[in-house]
């Protein structure tokens, strides 16, 4: 396997490390084996956490307003590849990359997929884009796209669908996720049941093309770039559609889709029970869709869809397996930096939740005691893991710290020189 960054420098950033991770990670293992519970178990765990990178999230995001491009910026997918290389190389919890269409359309899907497996990476859901017109398209999806009230768009937006299948054959991917912009700014601008009605014509004639071992994911949004009303807001309607659909339509949760304060957890209690849970987007946000790196405003929320995700582990057993991708956009970081974060935070969570005594929680439950129920998240939540995942990636080949040996080994700095900016790359916009 091609390694990004030196394998030397992975080492000699661990070595100087290894024995206060070693202290550490002794001490909280004496600490949880009194609580009865296993270090090792609980590593060997974490040694099995792995979250999709979105192929997107490694270049500078953007607001409405500007966008401040990085020093050394991919600037084609191939690029893009081998930033998503140094998170996983680093971290060992990124093996898959999540592609978007037409923006990474390689020139040769088979040269990608060789480059992707030299660099031991796989390919995970591929995404249609269908919220932007594209340079020399057909028909505008200024009015919508798998809802326009034009047959013609519509049509042309489910054919870029079976097209992102296609490519996602080529390249060893099993999902397509499906999230559209459509919806109305003014009311009355939509018949609201007409327009979901359009959907679900264009959703079938998509899930007809889907092959058999692979799955539709359909990712609701309260609203953006609608103002008025998205025709697939909330996992309701989601669930309706993939109710419609069939057994290879699920509904993928982006955790910054929902109105503020709303019960993010419950949504994917629900969804688990009646068997449509198909993945998320993992960020955090404070108002909207902030795409802000995972866990930076509210980790106890992750902890409790982790939680929640636990629980269903236990009930459904092997059956249960939700793709989990992050989604987020960087304007004052490093991408590299924060998607390790955000790969990091998603990992503790899931930890986190394995740390729960559900047999303590159960009998809490039982017996009506609120507070020793709250507790007893409270207690997994407040464990700090962090020698656990530190401990985890140094046993599967990554590094201790890994923003202190991505900035140690000089990899953007290299990037900068490597990848000049493209003419005219200050644009502004969201890219
Ligand atoms: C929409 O806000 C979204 O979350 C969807 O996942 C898109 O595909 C992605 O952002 C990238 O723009
Ligand atoms: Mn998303
Ligand atoms: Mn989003």
């Amino acid at each position: 396997m091609d390694h990004i960054i030196d394998a030397g420098q992975v080492e000699q950033h661990n070595a100087a490390r290894r024995a206060a991770l070693q202290a550490d990670y002794d001490a909280l293992g004496g600490m949880l084996s009194r609580r009865g519970v296993d270090i090792e178990a609980l590593t060997a765990k974490a040694q099995t956490f792995a979250v999709a990178v979105p192929s997107w999230g490694v270049g500078t995001g953007g607001t409405r307003f500007a966008r401040f491009p990085g020093r050394g910026e991919p600037r084609d997918v191939t690029e893009k590849l081998q930033d998503c290389a140094v998170i996983h190389q680093l971290t060992r919890a990124t093996p898959t990359v999540s592609l978007h269409f037409p923006w990474d359309r390689p020139a040769d899907p088979k040269a990608l997929r060789e480059q992707a497996d030299a660099l031991g990476l796989g390919f995970d859901a591929v995404n249609s884009n269908t919220f932007q017109d594209q340079p020399g398209q057909a028909h505008t999806y200024k009015f919508g796209s798998l809802t326009a009230q034009s047959q013609a768009a519509r049509e042309q937006a489910v054919a870029h669908n079976i097209d992102c299948i296609e490519l996602g054959k080529t390249l060893g991917s099993r999902g397509l996720t499906v999230w559209v912009g459509d919806g109305a700014n003014f009311p009355g601008q939509h018949n609201l049941r007409g327009a979901l009605e359009r959907y679900i014509d264009s959703a079938r004639a998509i899930y007809a093309a889907l092959p058999a071992d692979w799955l539709m994911y359909i990712e609701h949004k309260l609203f953006e770039p609608a103002f008025y009303c998205s025709t697939i807001a909330d996992w309701g309607t989601s669930f309706a559609v993939a109710q419609l659909l069939g057994d290879k339509a699920k509904c993928l949760v982006d955790l910054g889709h929902h109105a503020p304060n709303t019960n993010i957890e419950m949504i994917v209690a629900r969804l688990a029970q009646f068997g449509k849970l198909g993945g998320f987007h993992f960020n955090d946000s404070k108002y909207g869709d902030d795409d802000l790196d995972s866990g930076s405003i509210d980790p106890f929320q992750l902890f409790l869809v982790f939680n929640e995700l636990a629980d269903a582990a236990l009930r459904d057993g092997a059956a249960f397996k939700p793709a989990y991708m992050l989604d987020q956009s960087h304007n004052v970081t490093d991408p590299i930096e924060s998607l390790m974060s955000s790969a990091v935070e998603v990992q503790r969570a899931f930890v986190q939740a394995a740390l729960v005594d559900r047999a303590a929680l159960a009998g809490h439950q039982e017996a009506n005691d609120a507070l020793q129920a709250a507790q007893t998240l409270k207690h997994a939540f407040r464990t700090d893991v962090s020698p656990i995942l530190a401990m985890a990636r140094l046993r599967s080949g990554g590094a201790i710290d890994p923003v202190a040996a991505y900035r140690a080994s000089g990899w953007r700095e290299q990037a900068a020189v490597k990848r000049p900016p493209k003419a005219g790359a200050s644009g502004s916009g969201i890219v």
